[in-house]
């Protein structure tokens, strides 16, 4: 499975703390940074995967499952710590579930958005990781 999880720089005192992103924090040049929140308890996100589009997830609050599947294995992610983020790369299934009230998932991600990078069939998915794996 392509996935890691990511060590968020972070400057922690009894003020609080700070999470830092820059560019060396992920494998790829950012482009977009978009966010998830107010998302019911009972919805689902995500229910696809993308052809080139590389992203980490950062839950700023709260907490959510991630599950993942790359057509041989399937593996859930809880994310639940600001400064614990999930790589996700391009090719990988994801859906989004189990939202605690309050959750925000921050994505940070390497290309802007664009319909055509979406594979949101299942079955189109695994014919797609066949032919382009
Ligand atoms: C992922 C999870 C965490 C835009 O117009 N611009 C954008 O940048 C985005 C992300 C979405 N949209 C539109 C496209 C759809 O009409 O917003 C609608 C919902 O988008 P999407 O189906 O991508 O939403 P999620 O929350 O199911 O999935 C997104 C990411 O696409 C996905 O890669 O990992 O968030």
């Amino acid at each position: 499975m392509d996935i890691q999880i990511v060590e968020i720089p972070n400057v922690k005192n009894a003020n609080g703390n700070i999470g830092i992103i820059e560019n060396d924090v992920v494998p790829f040049d950012i482009k977009r940074v978009y966010y998830l929140y107010d998302v019911p308890s009972s919805a689902k996100r995500g229910g696809h995967a993308h052809k080139n589009l590389q992203q980490l997830l950062v839950p700023l609050s709260g907490s959510f499952d991630v599950v993942l599947k790359d057509g041989l294995d399937e593996v859930t992610v809880t994310l639940n710590k600001p400064d614990k983020g999930l790589f996700i790369n391009s090719n990988t299934w994801r859906e989004l579930e189990n939202f605690s009230s309050g959750a925000v998932c921050m994505v940070i991600a390497s290309q802007e958005y664009t319909e055509e990078d979406y594979i949101r069939d299942y079955d189109q998915f695994l014919e797609y990781i066949k032919t382009n794996k």
